[in-house]
Protein backbone atom coordinates (compact mmCIF):
# COMPACT_ATOMS: atom_id res chain seq x y z
CA UNK A 1 0.00 0.00 0.00
CA UNK A 2 1.30 3.66 -0.84
CA UNK A 3 1.80 5.83 2.28
CA UNK A 4 1.44 9.21 1.34
CA UNK A 5 4.05 12.02 1.73
CA UNK A 6 1.80 13.78 3.76
CA UNK A 7 1.47 10.44 5.95
CA UNK A 8 4.73 10.05 6.65
CA UNK A 9 5.10 13.21 7.47
CA UNK A 10 2.44 13.47 9.59
CA UNK A 11 3.72 9.80 11.02
CA UNK A 12 0.01 8.58 11.05
CA UNK A 13 -2.48 6.68 8.28
CA UNK A 14 -5.43 9.35 6.80
CA UNK A 15 -8.61 7.58 7.93
CA UNK A 16 -9.08 5.94 4.58
CA UNK A 17 -5.81 4.05 4.68
CA UNK A 18 -6.23 3.15 7.90
CA UNK A 19 -9.76 1.56 6.48
CA UNK A 20 -7.82 0.24 3.34
CA UNK A 21 -5.16 -1.28 5.49
CA UNK A 22 -7.86 -2.97 8.16
CA UNK A 23 -9.37 -4.45 5.05
CA UNK A 24 -6.70 -6.33 3.22
CA UNK A 25 -5.52 -7.56 6.40
CA UNK A 26 -9.30 -8.93 7.18
CA UNK A 27 -9.60 -10.01 2.94
CA UNK A 28 -5.95 -10.50 2.01
CA UNK A 29 -4.10 -11.85 5.35
CA UNK A 30 -1.87 -8.55 4.81
CA UNK A 31 -0.46 -5.20 4.65
CA UNK A 32 2.51 -3.72 3.27
CA UNK A 33 3.56 -0.10 4.18
CA UNK A 34 6.78 0.51 2.19
CA UNK A 35 9.77 2.30 3.51
CA UNK A 36 8.74 4.16 6.52
CA UNK A 37 11.59 3.56 8.99
CA UNK A 38 14.33 6.25 8.14
CA UNK A 39 17.84 4.59 6.63
CA UNK A 40 19.61 5.66 9.12
CA UNK A 41 17.73 4.19 11.80
CA UNK A 42 17.75 0.70 9.80
CA UNK A 43 20.97 0.93 8.95
CA UNK A 44 21.77 1.26 13.17
CA UNK A 45 19.73 -1.68 13.87
CA UNK A 46 21.12 -3.81 10.76
CA UNK A 47 24.89 -3.12 12.45
CA UNK A 48 23.68 -4.31 16.07
CA UNK A 49 21.64 -7.35 14.67
CA UNK A 50 24.63 -8.44 12.82
CA UNK A 51 26.30 -8.30 16.05
CA UNK A 52 23.62 -10.64 17.65
CA UNK A 53 23.68 -13.24 15.03
CA UNK A 54 27.35 -13.53 15.10
CA UNK A 55 28.01 -13.54 18.63
CA UNK A 56 24.57 -16.32 18.47
CA UNK A 57 26.06 -18.11 15.85
CA UNK A 58 29.27 -18.91 17.97
CA UNK A 59 27.54 -19.86 20.85
CA UNK A 60 26.00 -22.74 18.90
CA UNK A 61 28.91 -23.60 16.75
CA UNK A 62 26.59 -23.00 13.83
CA UNK A 63 28.71 -22.31 10.72
CA UNK A 64 27.70 -20.97 6.95
CA UNK A 65 29.01 -23.71 5.24
CA UNK A 66 28.00 -26.57 6.92
CA UNK A 67 24.43 -25.25 7.34
CA UNK A 68 22.18 -25.52 10.44
CA UNK A 69 17.88 -25.94 10.77
CA UNK A 70 17.60 -28.50 8.67
CA UNK A 71 19.63 -26.52 5.68
CA UNK A 72 17.58 -23.46 5.62
CA UNK A 73 20.34 -21.20 7.53
CA UNK A 74 16.88 -19.58 9.20
CA UNK A 75 17.54 -17.60 12.56
CA UNK A 76 14.80 -17.01 14.98
CA UNK A 77 16.42 -14.46 18.00
CA UNK A 78 14.53 -13.45 20.69
CA UNK A 79 15.32 -9.46 21.05
CA UNK A 80 16.94 -7.98 24.54
CA UNK A 81 14.40 -5.41 25.33
CA UNK A 82 17.36 -2.59 24.90
CA UNK A 83 17.89 0.00 22.55
CA UNK A 84 18.02 0.27 19.37
CA UNK A 85 15.60 -2.25 19.48
CA UNK A 86 13.05 -0.95 21.56
CA UNK A 87 12.33 2.48 20.20
CA UNK A 88 9.24 3.94 19.98
CA UNK A 89 8.67 4.00 16.52
CA UNK A 90 9.08 0.11 16.43
CA UNK A 91 7.16 -1.27 19.04
CA UNK A 92 4.38 1.60 18.88
CA UNK A 93 4.26 3.01 15.69
CA UNK A 94 0.99 5.13 14.93
CA UNK A 95 1.14 3.42 11.78
CA UNK A 96 0.84 -0.06 12.98
CA UNK A 97 -0.70 0.72 16.66
CA UNK A 98 -3.89 2.36 14.74
CA UNK A 99 -4.66 -0.99 12.67
CA UNK A 100 -3.68 -3.39 15.34
CA UNK A 101 -6.24 -1.56 18.11
CA UNK A 102 -8.84 -1.68 15.12
CA UNK A 103 -8.49 -5.44 14.45
CA UNK A 104 -7.49 -6.71 18.20
CA UNK A 105 -8.83 -4.49 19.93
CA UNK A 106 -7.69 -0.83 21.89
CA UNK A 107 -6.65 -3.24 24.80
CA UNK A 108 -4.49 -5.35 23.10
CA UNK A 109 -0.83 -6.59 24.00
CA UNK A 110 2.49 -6.84 22.73
CA UNK A 111 3.69 -10.33 23.71
CA UNK A 112 6.56 -11.15 21.38
CA UNK A 113 10.18 -8.93 20.64
CA UNK A 114 12.27 -10.89 18.12
CA UNK A 115 13.80 -11.32 14.54
CA UNK A 116 13.65 -13.33 11.79
CA UNK A 117 17.08 -13.84 9.55
CA UNK A 118 17.41 -15.82 6.62
CA UNK A 119 21.61 -16.13 6.79
CA UNK A 120 23.20 -16.93 3.78
CA UNK A 121 24.53 -20.18 2.56
CA UNK A 122 20.87 -21.90 2.97
CA UNK A 123 19.81 -24.44 0.81
CA UNK A 124 16.41 -25.32 1.24
CA UNK A 125 13.05 -23.28 1.63
CA UNK A 126 11.51 -23.81 5.12
CA UNK A 127 8.26 -26.20 5.49
CA UNK A 128 4.93 -23.82 4.36
CA UNK A 129 3.68 -23.08 7.61
CA UNK A 130 0.82 -20.99 9.53
CA UNK A 131 2.55 -19.44 12.85
CA UNK A 132 -0.27 -20.17 14.55
CA UNK A 133 -1.63 -23.69 15.67
CA UNK A 134 -5.32 -24.65 15.96
CA UNK A 135 -7.49 -24.33 19.34
CA UNK A 136 -9.79 -26.95 19.46
CA UNK A 137 -7.88 -29.30 16.57
CA UNK A 138 -10.32 -31.63 14.64
CA UNK A 139 -13.32 -30.37 16.64
CA UNK A 140 -13.74 -27.36 15.14
CA UNK A 141 -14.66 -26.54 11.43
CA UNK A 142 -15.53 -22.76 11.76
CA UNK A 143 -13.00 -20.43 11.21
CA UNK A 144 -12.18 -18.36 14.51
CA UNK A 145 -11.57 -14.57 14.74
CA UNK A 146 -8.57 -13.35 14.37
CA UNK A 147 -5.89 -13.19 17.76
CA UNK A 148 -2.27 -12.37 16.74
CA UNK A 149 -0.66 -10.08 14.19
CA UNK A 150 2.70 -10.19 13.07
CA UNK A 151 4.72 -7.09 12.39
CA UNK A 152 8.00 -7.30 10.70
CA UNK A 153 10.19 -4.47 9.81
CA UNK A 154 13.13 -5.69 7.81
CA UNK A 155 16.57 -3.96 8.40
CA UNK A 156 17.98 -4.38 5.00
CA UNK A 157 16.23 -4.07 1.10
CA UNK A 158 14.74 -7.60 0.98
CA UNK A 159 15.31 -8.84 -2.84
CA UNK A 160 14.48 -11.91 -4.51
CA UNK A 161 18.21 -13.12 -3.79
CA UNK A 162 18.56 -12.22 -0.15
CA UNK A 163 15.38 -15.06 0.88
CA UNK A 164 12.67 -13.15 1.24
CA UNK A 165 9.46 -14.70 3.26
CA UNK A 166 7.04 -16.21 1.04
CA UNK A 167 3.26 -15.97 1.45
CA UNK A 168 0.47 -17.03 0.46
CA UNK A 169 -2.42 -14.57 0.75
CA UNK A 170 -5.99 -13.85 -0.17
CA UNK A 171 -7.55 -16.68 2.10
CA UNK A 172 -5.33 -18.91 3.69
CA UNK A 173 -5.65 -17.07 6.85
CA UNK A 174 -9.60 -17.81 6.62
CA UNK A 175 -9.17 -21.61 6.95
CA UNK A 176 -11.62 -23.81 9.72
CA UNK A 177 -9.24 -23.51 12.87
CA UNK A 178 -8.83 -27.42 12.07
CA UNK A 179 -6.71 -26.87 9.04
CA UNK A 180 -4.05 -25.08 11.77
CA UNK A 181 -3.78 -28.29 13.60
CA UNK A 182 -1.21 -31.45 13.63
CA UNK A 183 -3.74 -33.27 11.20
CA UNK A 184 -4.28 -30.94 9.47
CA UNK A 185 -3.34 -31.25 5.05
CA UNK A 186 0.36 -30.86 4.23
CA UNK A 187 0.75 -27.20 3.51
CA UNK A 188 3.47 -27.64 2.04
CA UNK A 189 1.96 -29.74 -0.94
CA UNK A 190 -0.75 -27.48 -1.30
CA UNK A 191 0.79 -24.77 -1.70
CA UNK A 192 3.55 -25.65 -4.94
CA UNK A 193 -0.18 -25.57 -6.76
CA UNK A 194 -0.75 -22.42 -5.06
CA UNK A 195 -0.09 -18.31 -6.05
CA UNK A 196 2.39 -16.95 -3.78
CA UNK A 197 4.28 -14.22 -3.71
CA UNK A 198 7.91 -13.09 -2.30
CA UNK A 199 7.86 -10.56 0.12
CA UNK A 200 10.59 -8.06 -1.40
CA UNK A 201 10.57 -4.70 0.17
CA UNK A 202 13.42 -1.95 1.10
CA UNK A 203 14.61 -1.42 4.67
CA UNK A 204 12.45 0.07 6.86
CA UNK A 205 8.82 -0.97 5.52
CA UNK A 206 6.05 -2.44 7.85
CA UNK A 207 4.27 -5.41 6.82
CA UNK A 208 1.49 -6.60 9.06
CA UNK A 209 0.38 -9.92 8.64
CA UNK A 210 -2.68 -12.27 10.07
CA UNK A 211 -0.19 -14.83 11.70
CA UNK A 212 -2.62 -18.04 9.81
CA UNK A 213 -1.54 -16.58 6.50
CA UNK A 214 0.60 -19.34 5.61
CA UNK A 215 4.31 -18.52 4.57
CA UNK A 216 7.72 -19.68 4.64
CA UNK A 217 11.21 -18.42 4.78
CA UNK A 218 13.54 -19.16 1.62
CA UNK A 219 17.34 -19.72 1.08
CA UNK A 220 19.51 -16.44 1.11
CA UNK A 221 21.60 -16.73 -1.76
CA UNK A 222 23.64 -13.22 -1.26
CA UNK A 223 26.74 -12.75 1.23
CA UNK A 224 24.63 -10.66 3.67
CA UNK A 225 22.30 -11.96 6.68
CA UNK A 226 18.60 -11.05 5.65
CA UNK A 227 17.24 -9.56 8.83
CA UNK A 228 14.38 -8.10 10.73
CA UNK A 229 12.43 -7.37 13.71
CA UNK A 230 9.27 -9.35 14.39
CA UNK A 231 6.97 -8.08 16.62
CA UNK A 232 3.62 -9.88 17.72
CA UNK A 233 0.50 -8.14 18.96
CA UNK A 234 -2.26 -9.94 20.62
CA UNK A 235 -5.83 -9.49 21.38
CA UNK A 236 -6.39 -8.96 25.37
CA UNK A 237 -8.20 -12.10 25.70
CA UNK A 238 -5.76 -14.61 24.39
CA UNK A 239 -2.89 -12.91 25.82
CA UNK A 240 -0.14 -14.57 28.05
CA UNK A 241 -1.19 -14.36 31.93
CA UNK A 242 2.40 -13.59 32.66
CA UNK A 243 4.53 -12.14 29.60
CA UNK A 244 7.77 -13.65 28.71
CA UNK A 245 9.85 -10.36 27.74
CA UNK A 246 11.75 -8.81 30.60
CA UNK A 247 11.91 -5.32 30.42
CA UNK A 248 14.09 -3.01 32.94
CA UNK A 249 12.29 -1.03 35.81
CA UNK A 250 13.90 2.35 33.92
CA UNK A 251 12.85 1.28 30.53
CA UNK A 252 10.07 0.55 30.81
CA UNK A 253 8.82 3.74 32.70
CA UNK A 254 10.76 6.06 30.26
CA UNK A 255 8.47 4.72 27.61
CA UNK A 256 5.04 6.07 25.97
CA UNK A 257 1.99 5.71 27.53
CA UNK A 258 0.83 3.42 24.67
CA UNK A 259 4.37 1.39 24.92
CA UNK A 260 3.34 0.52 28.66
CA UNK A 261 -0.10 -0.21 28.02
CA UNK A 262 0.67 -2.41 25.10
CA UNK A 263 3.75 -4.21 27.30
CA UNK A 264 1.86 -3.95 30.66
CA UNK A 265 2.01 -8.27 31.13
CA UNK A 266 5.45 -8.89 30.36
CA UNK A 267 8.43 -9.31 32.88
CA UNK A 268 8.87 -5.17 34.16
CA UNK A 269 11.79 -4.75 36.18
CA UNK A 270 13.99 -7.95 34.68
CA UNK A 271 16.96 -7.18 33.47
CA UNK A 272 17.14 -7.45 29.79
CA UNK A 273 17.38 -11.06 28.79
CA UNK A 274 20.39 -12.36 26.26
CA UNK A 275 19.58 -12.63 22.89
CA UNK A 276 18.57 -16.35 22.65
O1 LIG B 1 12.00 -15.50 6.60
C1 LIG B 1 11.16 -15.03 7.36
O2 LIG B 1 11.19 -13.87 7.74
C2 LIG B 1 10.05 -15.92 7.86
C3 LIG B 1 10.60 -16.94 8.80
C4 LIG B 1 9.53 -17.80 9.39
O3 LIG B 1 8.42 -17.84 8.96
C5 LIG B 1 9.85 -18.63 10.55
O4 LIG B 1 11.04 -18.72 10.94
O5 LIG B 1 8.92 -19.24 11.11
Amino acid sequence: MNVTAEELAAGRLSPESLELAVRLIEVNGFVLFEEVLPRAQTEALYARMEGLLQGFMEEKGFNLRDGFHDGTNHIGLHLPFEQPFCHESLIAHPFVTDVVDRILGEDCLLTYFASNTSMPGGTKAQHVHADMGARFGDRCGANLPITHLVVNYPFVDVTEENGPMEAWPGGTHLHPDRWYGPNAHDKSRLAEHMLSFKATMPAGSILIRDDRMWHRGTPNRSDRPRTNMALIYTSAANGPGEGSIAIPRETYDGLSEKARRLLRKEKIGFPAARPD
